[in-house]
């Protein structure tokens, strides 16, 4: 509200200013010698000054937004093809960033050289098949080459090996939070349908499916070092996408099909969090943090907790309200620690049939609750009667 209020105020001032100076113009009418309103040589002069001016600010904040924020881009990749889109995105950086800067240095240079001149004037120059060649021929290799290379890379992350010895998860999306499967000792995922969703059983596992006997369902997604994951996602309601920005993992999850991803973690969570950029990072965050909570204390708030890292499955799709706030843990183990982890777990068809058997005996419980409330009902009343009735004798 106070920004909306600090723009408006803003605006309000530059038209009072736009005024002021149309009225200062009215009152220099006819003083001055020169009101033809063509720019004179010295107006040039100073109109192509501006513009170096302008230039040097473009290159100026380039470079001080890449010094000053350039730490707050995605560090290390924790994934084996991570290093792939690494390196197409910093090639494609390294191409516009040369390019701009070169361009836009000509582009000014030329009008700056080319200013009104009172006795220039301008040449005739219909074209030059030299020069389109060049602009035409340089532009289409580069961008040829840049695309070629990323499909090379698209084809690469994308291709999973049907023989290929991969672990399968999937991913379930909904407004707002992520569920995670895993497809058990047969490591084939049971088929599900959301029609199928009842009780514990939110993701609709048909569980008439031989492959669903052994499916886990859990709400943190643990996933082995140096072993490829791979992927399905499904979505309940709307468009999410699921992304794993330290993997360089994103992909969309569309109600009514299964989209996939793979990939093979290269750091375990500990290990990443060892890694001197994110032990800098993680510092600075609870530098800011302690700051923060001084401030909160002093104002009788409750002190922020210190920040560690952790892997995350983030949403990158605006799905409704809560959007920011649909996320996973991930953690990557050891894959002796994974295989632990998971055998701890208990499986889909185990929870389904536990839930059956507390909600029996609680059902008998709730008839019996039920007939004593109504024996306590009728006590009440008989009291009553018999109060009534000595009254009505006396
Ligand atoms: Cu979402």
């Amino acid at each position: 509200m106070t920004s909306l209020l600090v723009i408006v105020v803003l605006v309000l001032l530059a038209i009072a200013l736009w005024q002021l100076t149309k009225i200062f113009d009215l009152t220099q009418v006819g003083s001055s010698s020169d009101d033809t309103q063509v720019a004179s040589d010295n107006d040039n002069n100073i109109q192509g000054y501006i513009m170096f001016g302008f230039l040097a600010f473009i290159y100026i904040f380039t470079i001080y937004g890449l010094l000053k924020w350039g730490n707050l881009a995605l560090h290390t990749p924790a994934s084996e093809h991570g290093l792939l889109v690494d390196n197409l995105m910093n090639i494609t950086w390294v191409l516009i960033f040369v390019v701009q800067f070169i361009t836009q240095g000509l582009l000014y240079w030329f009008s700056f050289k080319n200013r009104g001149h009172k006795d220039k004037k301008a040449l005739f120059f219909a074209d030059s098949n030299k020069l389109e060649a060049i602009w035409s021929i340089i532009p289409s290799v580069v961008l040829a080459c840049l695309i070629l290379y990323g499909l090379y890379a698209w084809n690469n992350i994308m291709f999973v090996d049907k023989d290929e010895d991969v672990i399968e998860i999937e991913l379930y999306a909904q407004q707002f939070k992520w569920t995670a499967r895993y497809a058990g000792n047969d490591n084939v995922l049971g088929k599900a349908n959301v029609r199928l969703i009842e009780g514990i059983n939110t993701l609709g596992v048909d569980m008439s499916d031989p492959n669903s006997q052994d499916d886990i369902v859990v709400s943190e997604l643990h996933i082995p070092k140096g072993k490829k994951v791979h992927f399905k996602m499904r979505s309940q309601d709307v468009l999410h996408s699921a992304y794993m920005p330290h993997f360089r993992a994103q992909m969309n999850c569309v109600p009514g099909m299964v989209t996939e991803f793979a990939f093979i973690p290269t750091y375990t969570t500990s290990e990443y969090r060892e890694l001197p950029f994110m032990v800098e990072k993680v510092a600075n965050i609870n530098k800011l943090r302690a700051e923060k909570s001084v401030e909160l204390v002093a104002k009788g708030g409750t002190a922020l907790d210190p920040y560690t890292f952790d892997y995350l499955l983030l949403c990158n799709k605006i799905c409704g309200a809560s959007h920011y706030n649909m996320q996973m843990k991930v953690v990557v183990d050891t894959p002796e620690d994974y295989k632990k982890w998971l055998s701890e777990k208990t499986t889909l068809a185990q929870d389904i049939k536990a839930a059956a058997a507390a909600k029996a005996p609680a059902e008998g419980a709730e008839a019996t609750t039920d007939s004593t409330a109504k024996d306590t009902v009728k006590a009440v009343i008989d009291t009553v009667k018999a109060a009534i009735a000595k009254v009505a004798m006396k």
